[in-house]
């Protein structure tokens, strides 16, 4: 619900679960489609839960005009009850009878983008979570689940295509230059995941005949002009659905798989069944306009939306707080299949790599702060608050750490036994782990799995400290663990979690010591193990993997992280050893007094160099290892925050190793050139990325140089780039350096790509993002806000100038004199006003602000404030200030 209201909102608590008091079996919708005054009549089949004391038939409605409600057949009598339609004079007995609603919505005034709406003159709709109520009156929640026929009618000329879910049954013309479309959709669903578009669209097809030799037809539709930007999306598609059928078994179960791209939407995508509706962003892309990240995220959300039509839509949750069923489990579908089409070991850790940093960048800070929630919530006021990296990303970690406690065999088992039990239901997290533990019943899942729960129900980020202790009398090696988890908003006490972490010893050659491969499963408060036959004190490599989403405080020695950098077997902790190196470089100079100076020593550059002239290391792992840990993994380490002082530590570590490498960073990037057309897979992006990163620091070595060869090579290049990728690398690195040729190259790139929204979208970010300098970089947000192409309805362009001054430039956003707060305050007032999901989100910019120093802490607390007391303000913004002030 996302009305805005007054005052403060009221909880939905998990515990007041209640089944549903009526059954909906059949929706017969019929849409007349006019961007002023849609009608929508929906024809229900509904029945009484017998389970359930005899009541009202209460259905949600938002911003709808009611015109007549019949039950079988006749007027009836009804009230409405703020926003619900109360039904009190239903025929007696049980008998199923027909409920009959007329009611108007205005899709063209819909700037929510939450149920029916209008993006460049054509409809889309949005359900989830709470949209359907938007479009007509209706039980709005996943546990009443339904069969659905629409009829569709609009002008023909204006509204060509006219979709739905399931199968085309009818379509022809209608008098007054009009037209129909019949769909039907044989699968039973709940409300959230209904759909429609009618518009003018084109659409790329491409029939399949799956491996059990059924037939299928796959289309993915856009506007005309972006036709040639939808290969990839279906490529990605085509193999989603092979991997998901030779990985678990599970076949697309439809005729049709549509896919529609649009411009306007508040997420990335949504999974409606056989009527996938997603964000651009996450569908076009082409050499020319997308970067590698972008072909990436293509082929992973593609492969995110379809992986629902079994986790999420043929097995769907019993109510919100169950959210992570579907989207913990369908990310970490998603993650396997990306590490899957990958390919090589070190592509798969590159994957994992970049997914751990997402979690440690993103969902340790939501963990250790106010909106700090379970995996599986407890209460809510506004549920689309809770589509979180918690909910989402470490949602998928718990997944993991289910399939490595049952191993990958046991795990597949485990989910065919949870669609055996559950396919057409609506189900909760116990189900999901009790199938996988059935399945397993002599592994540690099962012989742990109350405990395990615990993971669903206690918020925060658990530490687990290491110490070792060599016997030489002995030749043991001990290794004591100790786990804790700090307090969270209304959990001031936890209770052990069940914690798998995988272990190695290595001497201090770099050399495996044999059979010391294992995984600990941690679920004492304080656990010691023995490994036998060690005669040396060994290093240990912890948490391979990252098994676990935890914190490891494992006090290894710099010289022992040096080792792991370089031998260590497991590409994961290879990384993570130079990570703790540069983390601990940072730290030391951000806690040091007076000014920052050279914060790398001698012997970190010199292994960071021998990481990047590596002979057989992956470039793209080399990228990684050489990238700074991020702003804000710096900040949650500490307990007082100045932004600026991170700010300055990590250019300096950035000068260093622009200086120190720049031999290096010349053979890097003339060694990692592509020759030949361009291909997004992943050794070739790593080969790109390796040679971005090294434009950035040899344009930054020019910047103190003064020497003009690099920053023109770059331009160079931006100039002759023949991708996006290389395009906006160099595009960037000027950006970055602060060049003066990055002006003339800023204008270039508008100029040729100012009909390419998602393009102008990077334009915009780049600039929004780039390194403050004296304060610069707020005026020209604010400048850029005037801009003839920033259009701040739509999410796409709002994210990218605002969300990335916001969100991803802290050194420019957290000024000293609080302009960059006042500015975030305006914002999310503005947003609030016409698009409350879209304004929440920027409004948790600001979670952290108690960890802040002064003069921040006393600037943001003030603008918290100035949000917090107005009104109107949406229960979605209300949700998250409040939290952050309580
Ligand atoms: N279920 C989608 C995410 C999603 C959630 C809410 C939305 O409303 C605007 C849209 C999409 C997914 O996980 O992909
Ligand atoms: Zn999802």
């Amino acid at each position: 619900m996302t009305a805005l209201r007054d005052g403060a909102a009221r909880l939905i608590r998990r515990e007041d679960y209640c089944p549903p008091a009526y059954w909906i079996d059949t929706v017969d919708l019929t849409f007349d489609l006019d961007p002023a005054k849609t009608r929508v009549l929906n024809r229900m089949r509904v029945r009484r839960n017998p389970d359930q004391p005899r009541q009202p038939l209460r259905l949600d409605g938002e911003d709808l005009t009611l015109a007549r409600v019949l039950v079988n057949g006749a007027g009836t009598s009804f009230r409405i009850d703020g926003a619900q339609l109360v039904l009190e004079n239903l025929p007696e007995g049980d008998e199923p009878f027909e409920l009959e609603i007329f009611t108007t919505c205005a899709p063209e005034k819909n700037t929510q983008l939450m149920g029916l709406y209008v993006s460049q003159g054509t409809f889309y709709t949005q359900c989830e979570a709470e949209g359907f109520r938007r479009i007509t009156y209706f039980l709005d929640r996943p546990d009443v689940m339904a069969t659905y026929s629409v009829t569709l009618r609009a002008d023909k000329a204006r509204y060509p295509v006219l979709l739905s879910n399931g199968n085309l049954v009818e379509a022809g013309d209608l008098e007054g230059g009009r037209h129909y479309a019949r769909w039907v959709d044989p699968h039973r669903k709940p409300c959230y995941l209904f759909a429609l578009v009618a518009g003018n669209l084109v659409c790329r097809s491409q029939p399949i005949r799956s491996r059990s030799g059924t037939d299928h037809l796959l289309q993915i539709y856009v506007r005309a002009a972006d036709l040639d930007k939808t290969e990839h999306a279906m490529h990605s598609l085509m193999a989603a659905i092979a991997w998901d059928e030779t990985r678990f078994g599970l076949p697309l179960d439809l005729e049709r798989f549509m896919i529609v791209a649009t411009s306007d939407f508040n997420m990335g995508a949504m999974e409606n069944k056989g009527l996938n509706i997603f964000n651009t962003k996450y569908i076009l892309a082409h050499p020319a306009t997308a970067t590698d990240t972008d072909f990436a995220n293509v082929e992973s959300v593609v492969a995110h939306e379809y992986f629902h039509n079994w986790t999420g839509n043929r097995v769907t949750c019993r109510d919100w707080f169950q959210l992570s069923l579907k989207e913990g489990l369908t990310v970490f579908r998603d993650q396997e299949f990306s590490m899957d089409m990958a390919g090589s070991p070190s592509a798969r850790a590159v994957k994992r790599i970049e997914d751990v940093r997402v979690l440690r960048t993103a969902q340790f800070p939501e963990d250790a702060g106010p909106m700090a929630h379970p995996v599986r919530p407890d209460q809510y006021a506004e549920i689309n608050n809770f589509y979180t990296v918690t909910v989402y990303e470490k949602g998928a970690e718990v997944v993991r750490m289910m399939q490595t406690l049952v191993g990958r065999e046991g795990f597949t088992r485990g989910l065919k036994l949870y669609f055996e039990r559950h396919d057409g239901q609506a189900v909760t997290c116990d189900d999901l782990v009790q199938a996988i533990a059935d399945a397993n019943p002599d592994s540690p899942l099962a012989r742990l799995q109350p405990q395990f729960m615990r993971w669903y129900a206690q918020a925060g980020t658990p530490r687990v400290q290491i110490s070792g202790q060599h016997d030489p009398a002995t030749r043991t090696y001990t290794l004591s663990l100790h786990q804790s988890c700090p307090p969270t908003p209304g959990q001031p006490h936890k209770e052990p979690f069940v914690i798998p972490v995988a272990a190695a010893l290595f001497d201090h050659e770099g050399r495996l010591l044999p059979g010391s491969e294992r995984l600990i499963v941690l679920h004492e408060p304080h656990t010691e193990v023995v490994f036998p036959d060690v005669d040396s004190p060994p290093i240990a490599s912890l948490l391979r993997g990252f098994s676990a989403p935890v914190i490891l405080e494992h006090p290894l020695s710099d010289d022992e992280l040096l080792v792991l950098l370089a031998h260590d077997t497991d590409p994961f902790n290879r990384w993570e050893a130079g990570q703790q190196l540069l983390l601990r470089r940072a730290l030391a100079a951000v806690r040091a007094e007076g000014p920052v100076h050279a914060p790398l020593d001698a012997a970190t550059l010199q292994a960071l160099r021998a990481v990047l002239r590596h002979p057989t290391l992956d470039a793209a792992f080399k990228e990684l290892a050489l990238t700074l840990p991020a702003h804000t993994y710096i900040a949650e380490q500490l307990d007082e925050v100045d932004p600026q002082r991170i700010h300055a530590v990590r250019e300096a570590m950035r000068t260093q190793l622009a200086h120190a490498l720049h031999e290096d960073w010349i053979w890097a990037y003339e060694a990692h050139q592509d020759s030949g057309g361009y291909r997004p897979d992943a050794a070739a992006a790593g080969r790109r990325a390796l040679t971005g990163m090294a434009l950035h620091m040899l344009c930054l070595a020019a910047r103190d140089s003064g020497n003009p060869v690099w920053p023109g090579k770059t331009y160079q290049r931006f100039k002759d780039a023949t991708n996006m990728t290389d395009r906006y690398q160099a595009l960037s690195a000027l950006v970055s350096a602060g060049h003066e040729l990055a002006e003339r190259a800023l204008a270039l790139f508008h100029e040729r790509f100012r009909h390419e929204e998602l393009v102008l979208d990077k334009w915009f970010a780049l600039q929004a993002g780039a390194p403050d300098r004296g304060g610069d970089i707020l005026p020209r947000v604010q400048a850029l806000l005037q801009h003839p192409d920033f259009h701040l309805r739509n999410p796409n362009r709002a994210r990218s100038l605002i969300g990335t001054y916001c969100h991803a430039n802290p050194a420019a956003f957290h000024r000293a004199d609080g302009a960059g707060y006042a500015f975030w305050r305006d914002r999310v007032l503005e947003i609030d006003a016409f698009n409350p999901q879209v304004a929440a989100r920027l409004a948790r910019a600001l979670d952290r602000w108690k960890k802040l120093a002064e003069p921040y802490r006393s600037q943001a607390h003030a603008a918290l404030r100035v949000v917090a007391a107005h009104e109107p303000l949406s229960t979605d913004v209300r949700e998250v200030v409040s939290r952050a002030l309580a």
